[in-house]
């Protein structure tokens, strides 16, 4: 037999998996050829599904202890159920309300039928989320400035650029498909620009590769712009007719020097001259910016200054132009769209720091975290065990005893994909598809929905007027009350059924974003001036303004980024690793400097934290940049709450700047 499937991880492709299954097990898995961007290619961790669906190490059961010095037991479903429906009771009782009740829920599974858990906490009159995006919001709230909304053209229409520039992204390693897309443009006769501080595989791709110094892109987009503008090479119809607020944007960068290029992004005249004539040469110019370059605290506005250098040159609207970045249009389903209006939000990095202030008067009694691990993820991971101490209950949801799930009270096991039915939409590219049960839960794992719904169901019997979640017969039956008109008319499909008999649904708008050039803004038009922007208290216009740098004491940026064969903290155990311990690559001028030898052991360290770790010596980057991929148990020890520019307006906290970190080292 053979079931559809959908990678729901946290990544760009969501990519359209078929296993195949013989005597209730799967033998194979292989991605789906008809997806119109997968196109039946799966990354390693796409075909390592399976080894993680019966890892050894994969929870079997759930598991309770009442007190988090001791260790944990196994306890029985009814136990478990018993006890989270004993605590909301008796927190309701104490306070009348369910605000001490708290979600804390990041992006371990995407797919919409996880959103149960958001629905489920909507259904109590009140209670408590801990907000923010940390990896994203900051590039997504820059996004809505100038033109009220962040759209995409389909990746797709990648391959009819003549000039792609990347910024501040690593796709040959985090977005693999949009490579095949690249080389047919790259086939076709058309140019690819890396701009990145670090020689990535992507880089290796490239025409141009100009290696910029940390935060500094929006200082680079603007001098573009004002070549432009001295070359009379700018989309005067675009500007004109189009846009507003060019005049003062412009006003603004010609106060910056020329000069100063060399000594703020470090690029050389030369370099800066190849770039600016292949822009100016160039018929249509894919800018595709990566949510490493808004990982720093000038983040946003790099971000937009970017965006408006796509504008200038016209290029917003245009086959083979635009701006890519990420797209809202997945979020259609009614579960991703929660009126979350008695709900009290705190802002996540606020709440990391000083917990006690945010909550008030309403301490969070019972916590709830789900598709996350803080832990491993989140800045500042040793004050967030400390909260999860403090806390009375802490609930975990799991695949895995993850360092989160080791700090809580209870943890429960759930599905895998294999194991549940669900749905799950992009961010990237335009499709949505159906992910089929093909195999019944691992051990006593059940799924998020089943969990929830038996909580609601028993939540109901005692507190009957108190909790309004619409209980469902199957999962199926949840999953198909969550379409909409929307869906059916953006998908064209008729019903939920034919979503799942059809596997993959493509929206049937157009491919081309802002070929209408009708942006979402009060009077239409492009702007390069935001009076809201300068309402959240931001540059009104994408002006580069100066970001964080290292200091004497910590002369190094510590850049985390992601890692080619895991999924941030997912996928460690998986075979191809080759560095299943954490290691810090660094320069080799400085090694030999320092006096370090390749694979010495030596100790990263601010004032936060200290990590020892492995020293891998290499050339692919600058002397004041220090490398760990993300994903490790322990790095985000080093990682503080600097926060980005923005995000707060979308996400509820503004991003983190985990890239703007400033380390030292020693020998041991
Ligand atoms: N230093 C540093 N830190 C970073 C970043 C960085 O670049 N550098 N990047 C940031 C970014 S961009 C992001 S998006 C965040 C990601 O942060 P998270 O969303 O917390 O990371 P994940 O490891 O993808 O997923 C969290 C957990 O979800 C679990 N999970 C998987 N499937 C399911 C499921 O079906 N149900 C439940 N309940 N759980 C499930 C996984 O086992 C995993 O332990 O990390 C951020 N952290
Ligand atoms: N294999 C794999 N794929 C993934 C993920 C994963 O963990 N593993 N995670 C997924 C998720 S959640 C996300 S958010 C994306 C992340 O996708 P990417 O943005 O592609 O990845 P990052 O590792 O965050 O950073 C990319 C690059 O940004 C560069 N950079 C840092 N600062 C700057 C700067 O100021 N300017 C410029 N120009 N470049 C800068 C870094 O050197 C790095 O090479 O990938 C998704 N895909
Ligand atoms: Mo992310």
């Amino acid at each position: 037999m053979r079931y559809r499937h959908v990678c729901p991880r946290n990544c760009y492709s969501a990519c359209s998996i078929i296993s195949h299954v013989e005597n209730d097990k799967i033998v194979l898995v292989t991605g789906d050829p008809h997806h119109p961007y997968t196109k039946g290619k799966l990354c390693a961790k796409g075909h390592a599904h399976v080894e993680r669906m019966s890892h050894p190490q994969r929870l079997k059961r759930p598991y309770y202890r009442q007190n988090k010095a001791k260790d944990f037991s196994p306890i029985s479903w009814k136990k478990a159920y018993e006890l989270i429906v004993s605590n909301l009771v008796s927190l309701y009782k104490e306070f009348g309300h369910f605000y001490s009740f708290g979600l804390y829920k990041h992006s371990g599974n995407l797919g919409i039928l996880q959103n149960v858990t958001d629905d489920f906490f909507s259904s109590l009159g009140g209670t408590t989320k801990i907000m923010g995006n940390p990896g994203i919001s900051t590039g997504v709230e820059a996004l809505h400035y100038q033109a009220g909304k962040m759209k995409m053209s389909d990746p797709n229409e990648i391959s009819n650029s003549d000039l792609i520039i990347i910024w501040g992204g690593n796709p040959a390693v985090t977005n693999i498909h949009l490579i095949p897309i690249i080389r047919e443009a790259i086939d076709r006769g058309a140019s690819l620009v890396v701009i990145d501080p670090i020689y990535t595989k992507t880089a290796e791709l490239a025409d141009l590769y100009i290696q910029l110094r940390p935060s500094t892109d929006g200082f680079l987009a603007n001098q573009l712009v004002l070549d432009l503008v001295q070359q009379d090479a700018c989309d005067y119809c675009f500007l004109n007719e189009y846009s507003e607020g060019f005049e003062q944007f412009l006003e603004e960068i010609s106060l910056q020097n020329r000069q100063d290029l060399l000594k703020i992004c470090g690029i050389s005249k030369q370099a800066f001259m190849h770039l600016s004539s292949l822009l100016r040469s160039a018929k249509a110019v894919s800018h595709v910016i990566g949510p490493g370059l808004q990982r720093h605290a000038n983040g946003g506005q790099n971000v937009r200054a970017i965006e408006a250098l796509a504008a200038v040159r016209g290029d917003l609207g245009t086959k083979g132009g635009g701006l890519y970045f990420r797209h809202e249009d997945g979020m259609i389903f009614n579960n991703q769209q929660l009126n979350d209006m008695k709900d009290r939000n705190l802002n996540m990095n606020k709440w990391i720091k000083n917990p006690i202030q945010e909550e008030g008067e309403i301490p969070i009694q019972m916590l709830w975290i789900t598709c996350r691990n803080p832990l491993t993820q989140d800045p500042y991971p040793q004050n967030i065990r400390k909260h999860l101490l403090r806390i009375p209950f802490v609930v975990t949801v799991e695949e895995f005893m993850t360092p989160t799930a080791k700090a809580s009270n209870l943890v429960l096991p759930t599905t895998s994909i294999f194991e549940q039915e669900d749905i799950v939409t992009s961010i990237w590219h335009k499709e949505i598809a159906y992910n089929e049960k093909a195999l019944n839960p691992y051990f006593e794992s059940k799924s998020e929905w089943e969990i929830i719904t038996t909580i609601a169901q028993s939540l109901k019997s005692f507190l009957p007027n108190y909790c309004s979640f619409p209980l469902y017969k199957s999962e199926k039956a949840y999953l198909e009350s969550q379409f909409n008109k929307n869906i059916y008319e953006s998908y064209n499909i008729n019903t939920p059924g034919e979503l799942r008999s059809i596997g993959i649904a493509s929206r049937k708008t157009k491919k081309i974003a802002w070929e209408d050039r009708q942006f979402y803004t009060k009077t239409g038009k492009y702007k390069f001036y935001s009076s809201k922007a300068k309402g959240n208290g931001l540059p009104p216009t994408p002006v580069f303004v100066k970001g964080r740098v290292p200091t004497k004491m910590f002369p190094f940026w510590l850049i985390t980024p992601h890692h080619p064969y895991t999924l941030n903290s997912q996928f460690h155990f998986h075979s191809l690793l080759d560095d299943k311990e954490p290691c810090v690559k660094i320069a080799q001028a400085v090694a030999k400097r320092l006096g370090i030898h390749d694979g010495e052991m030596i100790r990263v360290f601010n004032a936060q934290g200290s990590l020892v770790m492995k020293s891998i010596c290499c050339t692919h980057i600058p002397e004041d940049i220090l490398e760990i991929n993300s994903g490790h148990e322990y790095t985000n020890q080093l990682i503080p709450i600097v926060e980005t520019d923005m995000g707060e307006q979308i996400g509820g906290a503004n991003g983190v700047a985990y890239f703007d970190t400033f380390v030292n080292i020693t020998k041991l």
